[in-house]
């Protein structure tokens, strides 16, 4: 990266800080006139005679032209651009407040009245101001203040007056195709105009002594001089070369701010060009790209409060312009075969474009799917615009929606071409958007699984949770949450499948126990995707996927006390080696858990509150026992990265988990730091079994954190007690834990910290983490935990272990 100071020279900046004082009358420069018409008449009585007949024929021509009520008149603003391809931009007339600027105005304001009123427009001239200038070979950008009589006001369009001032300019064309003004030649084909309000020209006033020019050339990327804080509002008027976009980066510095930050797709700060607006150093998005369509864009900043430092960082590159018509043959397979994305993805969307996919489909027994993550689709029955993008599939108009939860759509009518588009006709954008596309078999959509049709998504059939937003997943199952015998249909606990017992009467749960059979939602997936039937086969020595995978990663789970018995509240050292105390400032504030070398898991509401947003404040430790005294066992690491559940939703609690990026690893010699074992997919604990809950927690719900790690065991629930409970504020991430009189329970300081269910040979599963409930220890209030077999997927994907 570049860090070129802006267009042209730093060396003038001294002359700039002088100018300041002149700058709160650099918005006065000249605005040319109206000429006078009728009302000078009055001057003039000896010529009386012939001015009754000019007036007459006066007044005709205003009730033809103008319309019979004189009274009302709408006033229009427009902001526009010309080139003069015979003048050059220089480093003066980049500074509003400088002579030559305002000269060039002058000069420039008559052509463009002189323009105007050589027009049809002349009657509703009002004024024309030059705002600014740019590079190539000189833009002139201006306002144009019209003001036209109500009855005429709905003629006088932006595209009316457009044409009507090409007209003079084409007109008067010389041989080389340029409008001639004085010692001006324009080019005509770059009259530039969008609609304007006047609080958008109050708002560049406002800015205007405070305003920077930049011009980008291809291939650089140019750092922006921070604001000037003499100010509460800056511009920074952008221009790269034609043929390209922009492409503005913005990083917020500091934890809190309450700066704002608005950028344009235009010169001017116009309502109707807006791409985005970023206020107060946002956390959930500390980086961002931001597009505009075309050569030339307008940061503007206001102050929140005065700041030493900047709060943020912005760089501009220019892009050039890339068509974003796709031709994808799909191969025979389920696999995902690629990226539907935005231009520039991940930068946000650029404004005003199109692109179209066109798949080829390799036989007609498949569909497309399209796997989008925070985006849906839904159908567009009338002709309303769509405010995060149209797309179009084959025929079906469908408008597109942010939300935090995962989408598919599924293109069932194929006939071997497929064809989807994406239109974005709005200004205002956001993040890039992109989907992920494979073929799905049209006669068995979801193996094993079950087609949730609100959402498109493939979820776990009769496995107890609904997981479809309709509850069809869950209903007319014969064994809900259990294992049918398939001869006598008779239901059987998961937990007797592949166990060495007949318990289906002719004994089919002991059948094809060593081979592959089709995947459903309690069987194990392999590494090489194949099923097997026996549940949680993991770590328990015997070889059960053809790839042994099974058995592969075992280093989990293992307690330094193994084979020891254990009781009491109080835990002891080694009992639970991945236990995490998160800490600010010394003081416990959360629970996690050791997952990997260096990824610690915990609840995302952990780090919602915006004072623990940082990962600098963090301070992790492993092999903790009391919190009051550090032990030699102990290992403490600071964090480098925060990663909270892109779906979190604070109000809520869905998906409340995040990771822990520790800025080492942790040597895993010692074994009083050990990881948990995480659990697959399919992971099945039944419900009543018990598991146990570790943690510093208070012992009631407003104490303190206690000083030594506590343990309680507590009894899974079933998913439909834990809803009917707390009625539809149980989503398929969460599940309950506890016991009807609310003996036991897990309190607020635990969040975070893991719940762990013993598996086969004495290796620990983690199954959850506390994330809230109805207080501690209130009888039949259960408390909430994150379900982890809904969100290992996202966890492998951060932490690129699985
Ligand atoms: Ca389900
Ligand atoms: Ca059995
Ligand atoms: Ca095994």
């Amino acid at each position: 990266m570049s860090l070129d100071m802006p267009y042209p020279d730093p060396a003038v900046e001294t002359m700039e800080k002088s100018q300041k004082d002149l700058s709160q009358d650099s918005e006065s420069v000249v605005i040319a006139q109206k000429p006078c018409k009728s009302r000078d008449w009055l001057k003039f009585a000896p010529l009386w005679i012939i001015l009754i007949l000019v007036a007459t024929i006066g007044l005709t021509w205003y009730l033809l032209e103008v319309g019979t009520t004189p009274g009302l008149r709408i006033p229009k603003l427009y902001a526009c651009s010309l080139k003069i391809v015979s003048h050059e931009l220089t480093y003066d007339l980049t500074r509003p407040a400088s002579k030559a600027f305002k000269t060039e105005s002058e000069h420039l304001q008559k052509l463009v009245s002189d323009l105007v009123l050589a027009s049809e427009l002349a009657v509703f001239y009002n004024s024309s101001t030059v705002y600014a200038f740019g590079e190539g070979s000189l833009i002139v950008y201006f306002w144009l203040s019209l003001e036209v009589p109500d009855t005429h006001s709905p003629y006088v369009t932006m595209n009316s007056v457009k044409a009507v001032i090409l007209n003079v300019m084409k007109a008067k064309t010389s041989i080389k195709g340029t409008y001639i003004f004085d010692q001006y030649h324009v080019d005509p084909s770059s009259f530039n105009i969008q609609e304007a309000k006047w609080q958008d020209r109050q708002l560049h006033s406002s800015a205007i002594g405070c305003y920077r020019y930049t011009y980008v050339r291809a291939g650089q990327e140019i750092y922006l001089k921070g604001p000037d804080y003499l100010y509460t509002t800056c511009t920074w008027h952008l221009q790269g070369p034609p043929g390209h976009l922009l492409k503005v980066w913005l990083k917020w510095t500091r934890p809190d701010c309450r700066d704002r930050l608005i950028m344009y797709d235009s010169a001017a700060p116009l309502a109707s060009a807006l791409i985005t607006s970023h206020y107060g150093c946002t956390r959930q998005e500390p980086e961002s790209e931001v597009l505009s369509s075309g050569n030339v864009m307008l940061v503007l900043w206001k102050q929140g409060m005065y700041n030493y430092d900047d709060p943020f960082m912005l760089t501009v590159q220019p892009l050039p312009i890339e068509s974003c018509q796709h031709s994808i043959v799909l191969k025979k397979t389920l696999e995902i075969q690629g990226q539907l994305r935005t231009p520039y993805y991940p930068s946000y969307c650029p404004p005003n474009f199109n692109c179209t996919w066109n798949f080829m489909v390799p036989s007609p027994d498949y569909g497309i799917v399209l796997h989008f993550e925070g985006y849906k689709l839904t159908r567009q029955y009338t002709y309303e615009p769509c405010f995060s993008g149209l797309w179009q599939v084959q025929t079906k108009r469908m408008c597109g929606l942010r939300l935090l939860q995962s989408y598919s759509e599924r293109i069932f009518a194929i006939s071997g071409n497929v064809t989807v588009s994406f239109t974005n006709n709005k200004i205002l954008t956001g993040p890039g958007i992109q989907a992920s596309y494979s073929l799905f078999n049209l006669s068995d959509p979801c193996p094993g699984e079950f087609l949730c049709i609100t959402n498109g998504l493939c979820v776990p059939l009769c496995d107890g949770v609904k997981d479809c937003s309709n509850e069809l997943d869950e209903r007319n199952c014969v064994c809900p949450a259990q294992y049918q015998c398939s001869e006598s249909g008779s239901c059987i606990s998961v937990s007797q499948v592949c166990d060495g017992n007949k318990d289906c009467v002719n004994g089919t749960d002991e059948e094809n126990c060593q081979q592959a059979v089709p995947c459903s939602a309690f069987t194990y997936k392999c590494d090489d995707g194949s099923c097997v039937k026996k549940p949680n086969p993991e770590c328990d020595s015997v070889h059960d996927c053809r790839d042994k995978s099974d058995e592969k990663k075992c280093d989990c789970g293992v307690q330094a006390l193994e084979n020891r018995l254990i009781g009491g509240v109080t835990s002891q050292e080694g009992e639970w080696p991945w236990q995490a105390s998160l800490q600010v400032q010394g003081i416990h504030v959360c629970g996690g858990s050791l997952i990997a070398n260096r990824w610690i898991l915990s609840a995302a509401h952990c780090f919602h509150p915006e004072r623990f947003a940082s990962p600098e404040i963090w301070t992790v430790i492993l092999g903790k026992i009391r919190l009051s005294r550090s032990s030699q066992k102990e290992m403490s690491f600071k964090v480098t990265r925060l990663v909270l559940h892109p779906f979190y939703d604070e109000d809520s609690h869905d998906y409340d988990v995040a990771l822990v990026l520790l800025d080492h690893a942790v040597p895993l010699t010692s074994p009083h730091v050990q990881p948990v074992c995480l659990p697959s997919g399919t992971h099945y604990i039944p419900t009543d079994s018990i598991c146990w809950v570790t943690g510093w927690g208070a012992a009631n719900e407003y104490g303190p954190s206690v000083d030594t790690l506590q343990k309680v065991d507590l009894k899974i629930v079933s998913q439909d007690v834990c809803s009917d409970l707390y009625r539809y504020q149980i989503s398929p991430r969460m599940f309950c834990a506890g016991y009807r009189d609310g003996s036991k329970d897990a309190c607020l300081g635990d969040s975070g910290s893991p719940l762990v269910c013993k598996g086969p040979r004495g290796r620990w599963v983690q199954f959850g983490l506390v994330s809230w409930g109805a207080g501690c220890g209130i009888p039949k209030y259960f408390g909430v935990y994150s379900r982890l077999t809904r969100l290992v997927g996202w966890i492998h994907n951060v932490t690129g272990v699985s």
